[in-house]
Formats: structure tokens, C-alpha cells, sequence
């Protein structure tokens, strides 16, 4: 086999030799950086704020915001400020104390990452939801994992199921002349009235602090819970990955309802004191890249799907922008096309860094560093600290080229410590003493990880993770759908798209109509991203004896595969 090496482009990195620091390193040396090593005070908000705001950085940016309406920017004093006033509103208007379940589910504005440092700062357990979300998908969260409060718009509101959550007791409403009445809060009123001064929550290191729910191929959605600790991994990765010093100004396109918006949105560059850009609106282009050439971006860390559709959008758009200012280029959460890293370095003159980790592990475990040669195609390999293997069902360590199950050592500072009150779930992710990612991979000769695809079913569509039980949940709610069975079909530009396979009930004639029609329904009622962009009926489907539509069998079908073993399929 023949493997494309680019070879690393010499410069000052952060991580200079990787096989010296991967030899020598340990996560004990991090936590001198922290403040709490001296004080034994343990925040991650006031970490990634305060701690700069008072120790020299006062004045420094600490963001620039950015959407269609907003231009604003914010020093690391504004952000303790305005961070310690929404603390104070969550604690004086909802009665949030340590260990509460806080959710956040609101487009991309600062009040947003105020609410989320804020309620950090109370020792609360913040809940990202994406804006997407339909009620359904918002009861599911906050009745899992019993919160206490919402925070939302007045263009939003109507997606909360208030009156089904008996648990929930205050709703905070971010917008203009908000009408304060039952559980409604105005937060800009009370914002306005509030001290910017904080009696901050000191925690315990393993202190819940986030709690993303991401889907499963099976079941509801799980909480995936994260604690003040994982600050360690975040704070280091963003130097050896990101790259971060202190001059750079950093962006990440992602949204905080993906883990890679908190990991790497809010705490990466903010740990380090760096100067961090936010974007809100949707995907244009043109929007991106002058972003980049206005506020001087040097180290950019985005997504395949992203690249792919700016590769799409055709290079005569980037010769009109200058992107001079960017220095390094990182990708997450599906496999990058070497293809996309060809087009990066034409247009770019740079290579795009992909990098490997989940939800579950709370931050990167598998990059690619600047200081050493790419592969295109390859995810990189394990960052110091951390021990990644390929492992068969048992857990034993497989050699070199052959595939199996990604794994990782037990133990890295970030790992997620809980599946929300399901430790049967929990228990699951491992064999040993290995955590089993549910990926397949393999490693090459010289180290580098190669990922294969899901052992699962989940679905990947423009970096989003969708779990086709969740989709197929909704299609058989509809009247006409009897069955329904939901793959991901690869797709050059979305990485993969959703393909349902619909058994009618009696009575009902497949049509184009009837098709729209339903991928309106899923569209409405759960998100638009995962509404199925081909639909297909059926007579039947695939079925084990225990009732489980067999995904693989309509994978093999749809791509021409062998099925493989049919052992449990149903007549
Ligand atoms: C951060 C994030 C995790 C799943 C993961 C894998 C896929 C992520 C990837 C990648 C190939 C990469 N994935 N990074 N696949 N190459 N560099 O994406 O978290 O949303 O939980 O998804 O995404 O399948 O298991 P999450």
C-alpha cells in the first residue's frame, strides 16, 4: 500500500517533537497551569475568564462576536462582568444552586456563552440544546435529565412543553419587552438590574459541568455527562492541536449544542486566554471568509462537511478575500477527504489538521499535529497522555492493518463520568480497561489511526450525528407509515444523507406527494436535518426475530453489498 505523506512545514509549535513528548509526558504537569493547583479553588468558568480577566488580561479581547445583526466585542473584564451578572440572574430569579440542571437552547448570541459561563460559575449542570430541536426532542432532554430551568427565546418558547415538565420551574426568556408572568423571566430586565459581582461556586474536580446528549443507534437519546476536570485535556489540546498562543485569534465554527462548540468553542481558547470568535447565522461562504479577512482569524478549526461545501462554492469567491491571516487549519467529526485536503492547500496554502474524538470523550484523543507529517486520509495519531488501540470484541490489541474497534485507555483527564443516571449504559462503552468508541479503524505501521466508519448504525449528515431509531420513531407517527427503516447513504458532499424505507399501511398509495409529505412530518416534528432526503417504500422490511429492523440488510441492499449474515432475519 502506498500512502501520501505531506511532510510537516517547519515552525515554532507548541508541541515540538511528538515521539519525545509522547514518550515523556504527564497529565500531572498540566494542572501546575491552574490557578486551583495553589488556591485549591476549582471553577472551569472562572478559569477560562476570571483568572484572565484579573491576572493581566483585563483589557485583552476576550470575543468577537459576529452575526447578520450583532458586531460586538467583549474584553476579558466585560466577559467576568457580564458572566457574573447572568450567574447572578440564574441564582436570585431561578434559585439555581450546585448540581441543577441548567439548559440553554437559543441560536448562537452572547448572551448565550454568558448564560453557559454563568451558570458554571453556580457549579450548575449546563445542558446544550441545538435550535433546531422540535418539542419533541426538547422534552426528551430536559425530562431525562429533570431540569430545573430553560434558557430561551421568545421565538423558541413555543417548542418547550412547559406545562409536561413538572420539574421544570423557570423559564428565561432572552429578548425585547419580554412579559414576566408564571415561570417567564425577561432576562435583558434583570440582567440589567443585576451585580456584576459573584459569589462563585468552588467545586470539586469531578463536579458535573456539562451535559450533551448525543443519539444512539438504539433508545432515546443519552446525556453524556461531563465534569470541572476535563479543563486539563481542553486547556492542553487547544496548545498541541489548536496550536493556540497568545496572539492568535481563533475561531470555531461549530455550535455549543455539539460538543465541539463547548470543548472547543468556549473553553480551548478561553483556558488559554486567547481571543476567541463566534459566528452566528447560518453557513454563506462569502460570510466565512470575510469574517477570516476582518477580524485577522489565524487558527481555524472547522468541519469536512463545511470545507466540502466552500470546495463546492468554487475558488473565484477566496481570490476575492484576503486570508493571509491564517496560519493553521483543523477539521472534526466525520472523515476529511484526502480530496479536501488537496483543495486546502491550493486554495489555503495550508493543510487542514484532521482530528478525531467524541461527545463521550470530551475532547481530541487522535490529531494531527503541525510539527509532524500528514497523511492524508488518516486521522493522526493518539495525543501524549493518551493510549488509543484497535481491540476486537474482546478487548485484545489487534496488530497493525487490521481493522477493528477504536479504543482508548481508561483514564484520560476529559473521559465523560456518566450516561445521566443509566450506568448500565455507561458500563457498556467498555471491555476492561479499554474505552470502545464504537468506530472502526485501523492503524498503519508508523502509528497513524484510519477510520472505517460506525460499528453501529448512527448516521453522520453535514456533521450531525442523527440515530435512525430516533427518525424512524417519528416516520411511523405518521398515519400512512406502518414501517420504517432509516440508513445513511454516503453522499459526497453531506458525508452521508438519510434514506428511510417505508412499509405502508393498508390503504395508502406510495406517491411523490405522499414522499414530501412526510419528510414535512420529520421535518416539523423533529429537525430538518433529520428529515430523510430519499425515501423509498417497501412491501416489507428487514426484521429480526426480536422485532429489530435490520439496518445493515437495507444498507447492503441500497449500496449492492453482500447482506452478510441472515441468520436472525425473520422469514
Ligand atoms: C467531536 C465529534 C463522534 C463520531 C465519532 C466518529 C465521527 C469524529 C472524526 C470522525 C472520522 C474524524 N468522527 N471525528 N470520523 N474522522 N476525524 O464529532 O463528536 O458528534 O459525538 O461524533 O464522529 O464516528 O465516533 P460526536
Amino acid at each position: 500500500m502506498k500512502v501520501e505523506t505531506l511532510s510537516a512545514v517547519k515552525g515554532d509549535y507548541n508541541l515540538k517533537n511528538y515521539e519525545e513528548t509522547y514518550a515523556t509526558f504527564d497529565w500531572k504537569d498540566v494542572e501546575k497551569e491552574f490557578s486551583w493547583y495553589e488556591t485549591g479553588r476549582v471553577n472551569i468558568a472562572y478559569e477560562a475568564i476570571d483568572r484572565h480577566a484579573l491576572g493581566g488580561k483585563a483589557d485583552k479581547i476576550a470575543l468577537y462576536y459576529r452575526d447578520a445583526d450583532r458586531q460586538e466585542t467583549y474584553t476579558f473584564r466585560q466577559m467576568m462582568e457580564f458572566t457574573n451578572k447572568a450567574g447572578n440572574v440564574l441564582r436570585n430569579a431561578a434559585n439555581v444552586v450546585k448540581g441543577d440542571r441548567v439548559f440553554v437552547f437559543m441560536p448562537r448570541s452572547p448572551e448565550l456563552y454568558f448564560v453557559v459561563l454563568g451558570a458554571l460559575k453556580l457549579g450548575a449542570i449546563v445542558g446544550p440544546l441545538f435550535e433546531a430541536f422540535m418539542e419533541g426532542a426538547v422534552r426528551d432532554r430536559l425530562e431525562d435529565s429533570g431540569a430545573k430551568v430553560i434558557v430561551t427565546t421568545p421565538q423558541l418558547l413555543e417548542r418547550v412543553p412547559v406545562k409536561e415538565l413538572p420539574l421544570l420551574e423557570t423559564v428565561i426568556v432572552v429578548g425585547d419587552n419580554v412579559k414576566e408572568e408564571g415561570q417567564i423571566i425577561d432576562f435583558k430586565k434583570r440582567m440589567a438590574e443585576a451585580s456584576s459581582e459573584l459569589d462563585i461556586e468552588w467545586v470539586d474536580r469531578e463536579d458535573g459541568s456539562l451535559l450533551h446528549y448525543t443519539s444512539g443507534s438504539t433508545g432515546k437519546p443519552k446525556g453524556v455527562l461531563h465534569v470541572h476536570n476535563a479543563m486539563i485535556q481542553q486547556y492542553q489540546t487547544a496548545k498541541w492541536v489548536l496550536d493556540l498562543k497568545d496572539d492568535d485569534i481563533y475561531w470555531c465554527t461549530a455550535d455549543p449544542g455539539w460538543v465541539t462548540g463547548t470543548s472547543y468553542g468556549i473553553f480551548g481558547p478561553w483556558l488559554n486566554g486567547v481571543t476567541n470568535v463566534i459566528v452566528g447565522g447560518r453557513f454563506k461562504p462569502e460570510t466565512w471568509y470575510q469574517t477570516i479577512q476582518d477580524l485577522k482569524v489565524t487558527v481555524w478549526y472547522s468541519a469536512p462537511t463545511a470545507f466540502r461545501m466552500l470546495m463546492g462554492a468554487g475558488d473565484e469567491i477566496i481570490k476575492k478575500y484576503d486570508l493571509s491571516s491564517l496560519r493553521h487549519i483543523l477539521s472534526v467529526g466525520e472523515p476529511l477527504n484526502p480530496e479536501v485536503i488537496r483543495w486546502g492547500h491550493k486554495v489555503f496554502g495550508l493543510r487542514i489538521h484532521d482530528n478525531w474524538w467524541m461527545t463521550e470523550t470530551g475532547a481530541q484523543l487522535i490529531s494531527n499535529y503541525p510539527c509532524m507529517d500528514i497523511r492524508p486520509g488518516s486521522m493522526g495519531k493518539p495525543i501524549p497522555g493518551v493510549k488509543a488501540a484497535i481491540v476486537d470484541d474482546q478487548g485484545n490489541e489487534l496488530p497493525p492493518l487490521r481493522m477493528g474497534n477504536l479504543a482508548i485507555k481508561k483514564g484520560w483527564p476529559s473521559m465523560m463520568r456518566q450516561i445521566w443516571r443509566n450506568p448500565e449504559k455507561y458500563e457498556s462503552y467498555f471491555i476492561g480497561d479499554w474505552y470502545v468508541s464504537g468506530d472502526s479503524a485501523y492503524m498503519d505501521e508508523d502509528g497513524y489511526f484510519w477510520f472505517q466508519g460506525r460499528v453501529d448504525d448512527v448516521i453522520m449528515t453535514s456533521g450531525e450525528r442523527v440515530g435512525p431509531f430516533e427518525v424512524e420513531s417519528k416516520l411511523v407517527e405518521h398515519p400512512a407509515v406502518a414501517e420504517a427503516g432509516v440508513i445513511g447513504k454516503p453522499d459526497p458532499v453531506r458525508g452521508e444523507i438519510i434514506k428511510a424505507f417505508i412499509a405502508l399501511r393498508a390503504g395508502y398509495q406510495p406517491s411523490e406527494e405522499l414522499k414530501e409529505e412526510i419528510r414535512q412530518f420529520v421535518k416539523t416534528g423533529l429537525a430538518a436535518h433529520a428529515a430523510p432526503r430519499e425515501i423509498e417504500f417497501r412491501d416489507k422490511l428487514p426484521k429480526t426475530r426480536s422485532g429489530k429492523i435490520m439496518r445493515r440488510v437495507l444498507k447492503a441492499w441500497e449500496l449492492d453489498l453482500p447482506t452478510g449474515d441472515l441468520s436472525t432475519m425473520e422469514d
